[in-house]
C-alpha cells in the first residue's frame, strides 16, 4: 500500500504520458472520478488520455468534457503510466484492456472497494473512502492542484452517486466535509441534481414498471428480488445503464435485509447486484459467485440460465440473513 504523498511524487516526477481509464457499465464515480483526475493531471501540464470500455452513458453525458472521454485502444497503455479509478481487479476495466495493461510502464491502483486486489504496481486503496472520486480530491490536493468548478462537479457527483445522494451507510462526515468544500467552489448543483435525477429516461422508469412487475420476496421477508430477462431489455431497448439503482427497489421494502437484481446479459450470463440494509455483507456473498465490491453493495457475473442463478444465489443470500441473525 502507498501513501497519498508516495503516489503524488510519482505523479509529479512522471515525464511519460498518463492514461486514466474506470469501470466497464460505469456509473457516476468511476467517470467523476476519471474526469476530475484527468482534468487535473492536465492542469499540472501533464499529457492524459481519459478512457472508459463501454465509453459515457446517456445521463452522465453533462459532466464537464465528458466527451475526452474515449474507447480504449493498445496504444493508450504501452510505456505510460495508467492510472486505474473505481476497479477493484483489472478485469472491471475491461476484458480487453487487461493484456495491455500489462504493458504499462505503471499501473496505479486508487479504489475504495473492500474487495480491492491490489493488482497495481502502486496501490491506493481506502476502503473508508465514501467513492473513489473522494480519494481522487484528496490526491488532487496533495499534488497543489487547484479544485475548479469542473473538476468540483465531477468530484461531487462522484460522492452524490456513490453515497445514494448521502443517505448510504458509506456517508461519514468526511464525506460530508468533501461535499461542502466542493459546494464551496461554486458548481452549479442545480444542474447536477436535475440532471442526476430530474431527467430520468423513459427506458429507466419502464424497467422499474418491468422488475416491480416481477418482484419477489422470501418468505421470511428478508431477501427480495428482481429479474430482468433478455426479452425484457430487448423490448425496451434498454441497456445496462438504464437499470442504474434499480436495485434498491428491492433492498427498500420494509423488513428486507438484501435486494438482489438479476440481468440476463446472454444465454449463460447473469449479471447480478445486490444491495443490503444493515448486517449482511454482499461483498462476501457477491465473492461466493467470483464478484465482489462494498459491504452494502456489490456485484457478479455468473455463467449459468436466469432460474439457476435464482436459485443459487437467492439460498446463498438467505443463508447468509441467516448466519447474521
Ligand atoms: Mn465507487
Amino acid at each position: 500500500m502507498s501513501s497519498l504523498q508516495e503516489v503524488a511524487q510519482l505523479l509529479r516526477a512522471t515525464q511519460s504520458p498518463i492514461t486514466v481509464i474506470g469501470h466497464t457499465n460505469p456509473d457516476g464515480d468511476t467517470l467523476g472520478s476519471t474526469l476530475a483526475f484527468g482534468l487535473g493531471l492536465q492542469k499540472m501540464g501533464k499529457k492524459v488520455t481519459m478512457l472508459n470500455i463501454d465509453g459515457v452513458p446517456e445521463i452522465y453525458r453533462f459532466l464537464p468534457e465528458s466527451d475526452r472521454i474515449v474507447i480504449p485502444e493498445a496504444t493508450h497503455f504501452l510505456n505510460r503510466v495508467v492510472v486505474c479509478v473505481d476497479c477493484s481487479d483489472p478485469k472491471r476495466a475491461g476484458d480487453e484492456v487487461i493484456p495491455w495493461l500489462a504493458r504499462a510502464g505503471t499501473v496505479i491502483n486508487i479504489d475504495h472497494h473492500i474487495s480491492n486486489e491490489f493488482f497495481g504496481t502502486v496501490n491506493l486503496v481506502d476502503s473508508e473512502a465514501a467513492s473513489a472520486g473522494l480519494i481522487i480530491m484528496e490526491l488532487l490536493k496533495e499534488l497543489g492542484v487547484m479544485i475548479d468548478p469542473d473538476i468540483a462537479t465531477c468530484l461531487y457527483v462522484s460522492l452524490v452517486t456513490d453515497t445514494g445522494s448521502f443517505r448510504y451507510s458509506n456517508t461519514s462526515p468526511r464525506a460530508h466535509q468533501a461535499a461542502a468544500e466542493l459546494l464551496s467552489t461554486g458548481l452549479d448543483q442545480d444542474v447536477v441534481n436535475r440532471e442526476l435525477y430530474e431527467e430520468v429516461p423513459l427506458t429507466s422508469l419502464r424497467l422499474i414498471q418491468a422488475g416491480l412487475d416481477n418482484l419477489q420476496l422470501s418468505p421470511c421477508g428478508k431477501v427480495a428480488w428482481m429479474t430482468f430477462n433478455r426479452q425484457v431489455m430487448e423490448s425496451l431497448n434498454a441497456k445496462d445503464e438504464h437499470l442504474e439503482g434499480v436495485v434498491n427497489y428491492a433492498k427498500s421494502i420494509k423488513g428486507v435485509e438484501v435486494g438482489i437484481l438479476f440481468r440476463e446479459s446472454g444465454e449463460q450470463l447473469i449479471k447480478i447486484s445486490f444491495r443490503s440494509k444493515s448486517t449482511v455483507n454482499v461483498s462476501d456473498l457477491a465473492a461466493k459467485f467470483g464478484g465482489g465490491g462494498h459491504v452494502r453493495a456489490a456485484g457478479c457475473r455468473y455463467r449459468v440460465t436466469l432460474a439457476e442463478a435464482v436459485e443459487n444465489v437467492v439460498a446463498a443470500a438467505l443463508e447468509a440473513v441467516l448466519e447474521t441473525k
